[in-house]
């Protein structure tokens, strides 16, 4: 007599949404490959948990710069937006972060 077939166990979903955590913020840098105020704005980020980092290179991509001066009335890179909020260059990260306003922006909570 053949063994009895174990009981079907219920589906898990192979990554399951936490109940309690607010979807994130996108987080978008315009960027080139080589600027150290690119790389030290990257580096804080990751720093502060951003595992998902829309890098817009406009060296590569030269009609994207026209769009980061349209959105931030800017032409230095990087100029970084969370959560379609223009935050600045590196300089301005770096004080946010400094001024404890960093974090709350990257929770989904910015006010
Ligand atoms: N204070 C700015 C400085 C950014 C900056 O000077 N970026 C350089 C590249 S490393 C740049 O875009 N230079 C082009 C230009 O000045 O038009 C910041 O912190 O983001």
């Amino acid at each position: 007599m053949p063994a009895a077939a174990p009981p079907p166990q219920p589906r898990t979903p192979a990554e399951p949404m936490p109940m309690n955590e607010a979807p994130k913020p996108a987080v978008r840098m315009y960027a080139t490959a080589t600027c150290p105020y690119c790389i030290r704005a990257k580096a804080l980020l990751l720093e502060r948990g951003v595992t998902q980092l829309d890098e817009i290179r406009v060296d590569l991509q030269p009609a994207l710069r026209a769009q980061m001066i349209e959105r931030s009335g800017r032409r230095t890179v990087p100029q970084i937006f969370i959560g379609g909020v223009h935050v600045g260059g590196c300089d301005d990260l770096v004080e946010l972060d400094r001024r404890g306003g960093l974090a709350p922006l990257l929770a989904g909570d910015g006010g």
